[in-house]
């Protein structure tokens, strides 16, 4: 449950927030695929209850298990899934089955169901399917924090075997589809026994995809910074992977200015407070803590802060830590607002990528609200960092000033540097690990046709370069592989 089947030489998925499914179909053939993203994490597939003003948060109350959102229906999450593997993309699906809608009358989803909580005719679920007596998490409480409502959601029994069979064919339906995997929704508000109980009735992923035998890809969300709290990430990673939550808090706090860049020296072991890296989905935000929702909010970067957005970004990509998921936003002022529309009522989005991009042509940035991160190029050409530098070049050359200038190499295969000082330039000989050459610089441009649109950096026979960030560079980084010798 671990490996996220990427395809060979891929490394990184993003996070396409709240996009429809024929848009992720398109982005994958067009962009995502060329760039060498390995795979997107959808937003929830299961039909969910319609809240005035369609919030996006409506999407994590579900009414059904129908694939019915307005992301799209069955046969389009089908084709997308479809051809966004035939360019070697993979999808992950997020998967809410830790509780249903709060109470509500004149309930009615996207697929046009109708529910009376807690009864749910189209799974069906009826009042015995969930944890009684109702009552509010208590977070000092292991089992009120598996047992209780979150924010007043009925709160399945997984430990019903009616519950855990209907769980279990919705994801089996997805793997039929050909996803490679899960992000499990609310995991810390489910007891592992049961979580490991359903895992194992997933079925294999399928043959002509992934091989024969092969296990999806589960990440569970689980928030936690601290051993000691009663419900914590150390008592899921042996099931599968976990979303580590310290990696992003840890690094917006070091990028935003509050520790320094050198402090990073020995990032990624325990005594960062991380999970070990094989069992840990990592990101510099998500969803919920780029507006407020979730927790560990005060440290996190977002894009509304670039230029320390981009540069904690390169260094999730650049360094060898965890699994790396990138997020795709879409621009917000009130952290309830729905995704961009133009007509909300009858679910017409305007889509990200109509108009402004021709088929193969790389655009930095989508319209009309959508932000696009991905698209960002100091972003998607550290995705191709990291397919670079691949899983065996080990981080090696470290430098830095004893401050917040940083840099170092994977093996001889990418080098990247970092200037996080407001007040220096930084500007400094030093061994980069890569064969004598010419190298485009990733951040301020790219190569193409044979040529560097950004800076040249020359590394001489001893593997040597002379290295400058300007203090007050659009970017506070420098990067290069030995895919962009000149
Ligand atoms: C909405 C409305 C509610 C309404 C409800 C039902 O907002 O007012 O009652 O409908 O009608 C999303 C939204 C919710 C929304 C929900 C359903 O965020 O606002 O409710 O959809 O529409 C906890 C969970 C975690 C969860 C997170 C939001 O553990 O699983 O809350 N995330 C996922 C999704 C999320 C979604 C759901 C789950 C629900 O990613 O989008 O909700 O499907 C502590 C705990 C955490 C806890 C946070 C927030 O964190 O440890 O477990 O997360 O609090 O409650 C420090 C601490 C840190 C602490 C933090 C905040 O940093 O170190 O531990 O402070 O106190």
């Amino acid at each position: 449950y671990k490996d996220p089947h990427y395809a060979e030489g891929r490394t990184t998925m993003v996070h396409l927030f709240e996009w429809k499914w024929e848009d992720i179909a398109k982005e994958c053939e067009t962009f995502l695929g060329p760039m060498g993203y390995g795979g997107v994490q959808v937003s929830p597939i299961s039909e969910n209850l319609v809240i005035k003003g369609r919030p996006w948060f409506e999407r994590y109350q579900p009414v059904s298990y129908k694939i019915a959102t307005r992301s799209g229906n069955e046969n389009q999450f089908r084709d997308m899934v479809r051809r966004c593997n035939k360019v070697g993309v993979r999808i992950y699906v997020d998967a809410v089955i830790n509780h249903m809608t709060g109470d509500g009358e004149n309930v009615i989803g996207t697929g046009g169901s109708k529910a009376y909580p807690p009864r749910y005719p189209a799974v069906p679920y009826g009042p015995k399917d969930f944890n009684l007596p109702r009552c509010g998490i208590d977070y000092s409480n292991a089992t009120s924090i598996r047992d209780c409502e979150m924010v007043g959601m009925h709160d399945l029994n997984q430990g019903r075997a009616h519950v855990r069979s209907k769980i279990v064919a919705f994801f089996n339906k997805a793997v039929s589809h050909g996803v490679a995997g899960f992000r499990i929704d609310a995991a810390k508000h489910m007891w592992p026994k049961n979580l490991e109980a359903i895992y194992s009735k997933i079925n294999n992923l399928k043959t002509s995809i992934y091989g024969t035998k092969k296990r999806p890809f589960v990440f569970q969300e689980v928030i936690s910074f601290f051993t000691n709290e009663p419900a914590n990430k150390f008592q899921y990673n042996n099931l599968s992977s976990v979303i580590d939550f310290v990696f992003g808090a840890s690094l917006g706090r070091i990028f935003g200015g509050q520790q320094s860049l050198a402090s990073l020296e020995n990032w990624g072991t325990q005594e960062n407070g991380l999970l070990p890296s094989k069992d840990a989905l990592v990101m510099i935000d998500n969803h919920d803590n780029q507006r407020g929702h979730g927790g560990a909010g005060s440290t996190i970067l977002t894009y509304k802060e670039p230029k320390q957005y981009k540069m904690a970004v390169a260094f999730m990509l650049a360094h060898p830590y965890g699994h790396p998921r990138v997020m795709s936003s879409f621009n917000f002022s009130d952290p309830n607002s729905a995704p961009p529309a133009d007509d909300n009522e009858n679910l017409l989005s305007p889509s990200p990528i109509s108009g402004n991009v021709a088929a193969g042509h790389v655009a930095d940035q989508c319209g009309h609200g959508w932000v696009c991160e991905h698209r960002w190029r100091q972003i998607y050409n550290m995705v191709g960092f990291r397919n670079v530098a691949g899983s065996d070049a080990s981080l090696a050359n470290w430098w830095s000033n004893g401050n917040n200038q940083i840099a170092f190499s994977r093996g001889n295969r990418a080098f990247i540097a970092f200037n996080g000082e407001a007040g220096n330039d930084l500007n400094q000989t030093l061994s980069t690990g890569l064969p004598c050459g010419k190298y485009c610089d990733i951040i301020s441009g790219s190569k193409t046709n044979g040529n560097c649109t950004g800076k040249l950096v020359v590394v001489d026979v001893d593997g040597k370069a002379d290295i400058q960030i300007l203090k007050d560079a659009e970017d506070g980084v420098l990067a290069i592989h030995v895919g962009v010798i000149k």
